[in-house]
């Protein structure tokens, strides 16, 4: 399916965001756990080559541990501080906030050889909806920044106060104005990164299924009641789920409509199973391995 959408908020966005850089001193990039590689912002390193960067790899909680362990593992051989975090839950609090203090660690040293006590100012970026407002909360331990189960819902950039010494500046979440990968874009749509409004669910949810019965079954079978076959379409895998879920309308016929939105929402909520839609790449695909065993 081709996904399109309307990138002219978004460069306003982009133009924000390379202003802000130069009131903090570390961003922090939020990428969706379940899809690192397409949730990270390409523009990012250009946009914030100035300053120290670290990775939180969010929504943890849905996502395949030991698909996070590896890409954990991928970001630090790229020389990147990352961790995984599960804002929802608010786990890894103090990990959180030890990451951001590293990063800053250089400037914060500087200033206090100058006698001063510098309160480090972070800025959050990353995609709609991965969860940059729900993390600020859960450092700061208390609901400052408004957040919501849909895209779009930071709408200006906002500073929230975590601590005596960090500030944080949480931000509207950001796509790229092209997104040429369309796997990519799909499955920054399986998410629900980008608005509902733009694409046709029925289509997604079908492009969803197969992806789940190429990739991740099982959770996709004892959810939805159906066998998920290799020679079935995404279509017919929709019919059935339908069928057996009971999504009828009159005379029997399925209710393809409302079973391609709660499909889609279940997949969201996690309760597929935890599913990471992305593999890291290994030390070998990446060239930071060590070759001398090749
Ligand atoms: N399961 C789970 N849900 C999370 C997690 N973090 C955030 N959420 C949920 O994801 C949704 C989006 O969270 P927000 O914090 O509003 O996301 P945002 O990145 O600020 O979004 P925008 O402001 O639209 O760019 C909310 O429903 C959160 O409760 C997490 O770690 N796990
Ligand atoms: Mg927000």
């Amino acid at each position: 399916m081709n996904i399109q959408w309307y990138p002219g908020h978004m460069a306003k966005a982009r133009r924000m965001l390379a202003e802000s850089v130069k009131l903090v001193d570390v961003i922090i990039e939020m990428v969706d756990a379940r899809a690192p590689a397409s949730t990270r912002n390409p523009d990012f390193d250009d946009l914030f080559r100035t300053r120290p960067r670290v990775v939180v790899l969010n929504k943890a909680d849905l996502a395949d541990p030991a698909a996070t362990r590896a890409w954990l593992a991928f970001y630090r051989r790229q020389g990147l501080d990352a961790i995984s975090f599960s804002a929802g839950a608010g786990k890894g609090v103090k990990e959180a906030v030890s990451l951001v203090e590293r990063a800053a660690r250089p400037v914060v040293q500087r200033m206090k050889e100058k006698g001063v006590n510098k309160t480090v100012r972070a800025m959050i970026v990353g995609i709609p909806n991965v969860g940059k407002s729900t993390f600020i909360n859960r450092l700061r331990g208390s609901a400052a920044a408004k957040a919501g189960n849909r895209p779009g819902v930071t709408r200006g950039k906002q500073w929230i106060v975590v601590d005596t010494y960090l500030e944080f500046l949480d931000t509207p979440g950001m796509l790229w104005p092209k997104l040429e990968d369309q796997a990519a874009a799909e499955r920054l749509a399986f998410l629900g990164s980008i608005r509902g409004e733009i694409m046709d669910n029925e289509r997604l949810s079908m492009r969803l299924l197969e992806t789940l019965r190429d990739e991740a079954p099982d959770g996709a079978k004892a959810r939805l009641k159906i066998e998920m076959e290799k020679e079935k379409s995404g279509e017919e895998l929709l019919l059935e789920a339908c069928r057996r879920r009971g999504w009828i309308l009159s005379g029997a016929r399925p209710d393809t409509e409302r079973g391609a939105a709660l499909i889609l929402d279940e997949f969201r909520a996690g309760r597929m199973g935890r599913i990471t839609l992305e593999r890291a790449p290994t030390e070998k695909e990446d060239g930071n391995g060590d070759q001398a065993g090749d």
